[in-house]
C-alpha cells in the first residue's frame, strides 16, 4: 500500500497524559496509510523504512494540526425554524412557558412531520457544511422531532444518508423519548409504550447507532426512560441521556445504571450524580450553546466534574429551539468564557472526549493505528482555536486518509 506522508507542521496529537500540553509536537511527521494513521510522531524519529515508502509527501506549511472534530451531540435533522419563539423570549416568554403552550419542541415536529425527506436533506445539509467546513469529521444526529414511526424513519435515514453524501461520519441516535407529541396529549406513558415499539424496528432496519432520552419535568420521568433504557440494553444497544439540564432529576444516576455513553447538559447535576458516572466510566457533555441562548445561570459543576476524574466532551447541542449553533468552535470558546474550561479541556471537548461520548476508540486522538481523520489549522498556538471568537482558521480537513 502507498503512504503518504506529512511533514512541516505541529501536532497537538491530544493523546491523554502525554509529556506537554496537548500532547504537542514540534516539527511533526505523520503517516497515513488508506485511511488509517500508520506513524505519527517527531520527523526526526520517524523510521527510515517508513519513509522510503511514503510515495506522496505533503507539505503541512507550518500549520498546526489536530485530530478532526467531533460534535457529539447534535439535533441537525429538523424542518422549520423558531426564530418566532425567540422573539417571544425576548418579549418575555420564558422556555418552560413556550413548551407548556404547544411551542416548542411541538412546533418543530409539526415543521419536520410536513417536510419531506429532499426538504429535511436540503436544509440539515446547510448546517452540515457549516460544521463541516471547520473540521468536524465525525458527528451525531439524533431523532427526536418525528416521533411517529414514519417520522422518526425519515429522520434516522435523512442523517444517514448526509454521511454518504459528505466527508463526514455520522453516528445515529434514536431519541423518541424527546417530546410527547400532541396525539399522546395527557398520556405521556401511552407514547413510552409507543418509543418501545418504534425502537426495535428502526434498530432492525440499521439506523441506531444509539438511544437517547430527555430526562425532565417538562418531558420524561426517570421511570419512564428506564423502560426505554431496558430496552435499549435488550438490544445491544449503548445509550446516553439528556440530564439534569433544568432540574436535577436523578437522570444521570439512572444512565449509570445502565453504562451510559454520556450524559448531556448537567448544569444540576448533583455530587450523587457526578459519582455514578465516574464509577460508570459515563462522559459529560456540556453544551455551552444552550446555557447561552437558554440564558441559564446555574453553570454545569465542572470542579465536581475535574475532581471525579469525569471526561468532559463540548458539543454544539445544534438545533432550533435551545442551542441554533451550526459552530462547533464558537463552542470551545463559549466552553472556556462560560464554564472556565481550559482551551486545553475545551480542545480534549471536541476530540478525545467526543469520541468516548459516541462510544468510537479508533479517533480523537492522533496515534499510530486511529483514523486519519485530521485538520490543518492557520494558527501557531492550539490555545488560539478556543480564543478567537468567530474566526475560522481551518486551512484543510484530512478524512479518513484523503484531502477533502
Ligand atoms: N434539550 C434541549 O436543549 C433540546 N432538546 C433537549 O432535549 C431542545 C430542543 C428544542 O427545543 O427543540
Ligand atoms: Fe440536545
Amino acid at each position: 500500500m502507498s503512504l503518504q506522508l506529512w511533514t512541516h507542521c505541529r501536532a497537538a496529537t491530544m493523546v491523554p497524559d502525554a509529556p506537554c500540553d496537548y500532547g504537542l509536537v514540534e516539527d511533526a511527521a505523520l503517516v497515513v496509510a488508506g485511511d488509517t494513521l500508520a506513524w505519527g510522531g517527531l520527523r526526526a524519529e520517524l523510521p527510515p523504512d517508513l519513509l522510503a515508502r511514503c510515495t506522496v509527501q505533503h507539505d503541512a506549511g507550518g500549520a498546526l494540526i489536530t485530530p478532526g472534530l467531533i460534535d457529539c451531540h447534535t439535533h441537525l435533522v429538523y424542518g422549520g425554524d423558531r426564530a418566532h419563539e425567540f422573539e417571544l423570549r425576548l418579549n418575555g416568554a420564558s422556555y418552560e412557558d413556550i413548551a407548556r403552550a404547544g411551542g416548542g419542541i411541538a412546533s418543530t415536529v409539526q415543521a419536520t412531520r410536513a417536510a419531506s425527506a429532499q426538504e429535511l436533506q436540503a436544509g440539515s445539509a446547510r448546517r452540515l457544511q457549516q460544521l463541516v467546513g471547520e473540521g468536524v469529521t465525525t458527528l451525531e444526529i439524533k431523532s427526536g422531532y418525528g416521533l411517529a414511526l414514519d417520522h422518526e424513519r425519515k429522520c434516522l435515514q435523512v442523517a444517514r444518508a448526509l454521511g454518504q453524501t459528505h466527508a463526514v461520519d455520522v453516528r445515529t441516535t434514536f431519541l423518541g423519548a424527546h417530546a410527547v407529541p400532541p396525539e399522546y396529549a395527557g398520556r405521556t406513558d401511552d407514547y413510552v409504550d409507543s418509543v418501545l415499539q418504534m425502537l426495535p424496528i428502526l434498530h432492525a432496519e440499521g439506523l441506531v447507532d444509539a438511544v437517547d432520552g430527555f430526562c425532565e419535568r417538562i418531558a420524561f420521568s426517570a421511570a419512564q426512560i428506564e423502560r426505554v433504557f431496558a430496552l435499549a440494553q435488550a438490544l445491544g444497544l449503548p445509550v446516553k441521556l439528556h440530564a439534569e439540564q433544568l432540574s436535577d432529576s436523578g437522570g444521570a444516576q439512572l444512565a449509570a445504571r445502565f453504562h451510559a455513553l454520556s450524559c448531556d447538559h448537567l448544569e444540576w447535576l448533583s455530587v450523587e450524580g457526578a459519582q455514578a458516572m465516574a464509577e460508570a466510566g459515563t462522559v459529560a457533555v456540556l453544551l455551552p450553546g444552550a446555557f447561552y441562548f437558554l440564558r441559564e445561570t446555574r453553570l454545569p459543576p465542572i470542579a465536581l466534574l475535574r475532581e471525579h476524574g469525569v471526561p468532559m466532551a463540548l458539543s454544539t447541542d445544534s438545533n432550533p429551539g435551545s442551542s441554533p449553533c451550526t459552530s462547533l468552535l464558537l463552542m470551545l470558546n463559549m466552553a472556556c468564557t462560560l464554564f472556565r474550561l481550559t482551551p486545553e479541556e475545551a480542545l480534549a471537548g471536541v476530540t478525545r472526549n467526543a469520541a468516548a461520548a459516541l462510544g468510537l476508540a479508533d479517533r480523537g486522538v492522533l496515534a499510530t493505528g486511529k483514523r486519519a481523520d485530521f485538520v490543518l489549522w492557520d494558527v501557531q498556538r492550539p490555545a488560539e482555536l478556543a480564543y478567537a471568537l468567530g474566526a475560522n482558521p481551518r486551512l484543510k480537513t484530512i478524512f479518513k486518509g484523503q484531502v477533502v
